[in-house]
């Protein structure tokens, strides 16, 4: 997983409340920000960057793992229990916000939950810009495969059974000439492991959008016009 457990606290659990004025922000998101008035106990910190790698990290735990909790200061993420009870309350981090999973069909009933993600497969072909459009529609943006330790498993669990050669996944190079990005900005290097070998070669000097090839789960560069199935992303 590459999260690195800094501290297991289940036998001296730190009790907090959510120290929350806002509930805004999360209206996409299948994890709901919980009351300020509920109660949670930490269970493991985990060290992480975002929120989105700490719900990932929460749903990937092969306990059962419902409730995360994440410091906007120190960007620690917390897997959490919720307490039936009041109990005392240990606030020391005012920025700790919790979030109680959602199902991803509550966003939309063609998506599925897939590691911390909602994730979807299209056997309808259509270009790049075509497919980037319907899953932006849904308030997504075509699969980001970044990792083939996070990605991968999440790709072959979602195409079983597809028998399809390709689908269109969240990259290109069409609004920054020759850099690879995905389509949240991220930077993809030319030489990231998730190319398949050779690639990107832009043959006949047409290529400027990603897609996998399912045989290998490895992207390549191709033509943008082209029509293929499509995987969309909606980020928790
Ligand atoms: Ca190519």
């Amino acid at each position: 997983m590459g999260y690195v457990k800094i501290a297991l606290v289940v036998t001296v659990a730190i009790v907090t409340t959510v120290s929350s004025s806002s509930n805004t922000g999360v209206q996409k998101s299948t994890w709901q920000l919980l009351p300020s008035s509920t109660a949670v106990v930490m269970t493991v910190a985990l060290e992480t960057r975002s929120k989105v790698e700490c719900a990932a990290a929460c749903s990937g735990e092969s306990v059962p793992c419902v409730t995360f909790c994440k410091s906007a200061n120190t960007n620690t993420c917390y897997l959490a229990v919720e307490m039936a009870s009041p109990v005392n309350i240990l606030p020391n981090d005012v920025s700790i916000k919790c979030y109680r999973k959602g199902p991803c069909s509550s966003l939309n009933t063609e998506y599925s939950d897939y590691g911390g993600r909602c994730l979807k497969y299209s056997a309808v072909r259509k270009d790049y810009a075509s497919a980037s459009a319907q899953c932006q529609s849904d308030g997504g943006h075509l699969f980001h495969y970044k990792s083939l330790a996070w990605d991968k498993p999440a790709a072959q669990e979602l195409l079983q059974g597809v028998t399809s050669s390709a689908t269109w996944v969240g990259a290109d190079r069409l609004a920054v000439e020759g850099n690879w990005q995905w389509t949240d900005g991220t930077p993809l290097s030319p030489v990231a492991d998730t190319w398949m070998s050779g690639e990107p070669n832009n043959d006949e000097g047409s290529e400027y959008c990603a897609h996998l090839w399912l045989s290998v789960l490895r992207i390549n560069d191709e033509t943008c016009t082209r029509v293929f199935p499509y995987i969309c992303q909606i980020d928790l």
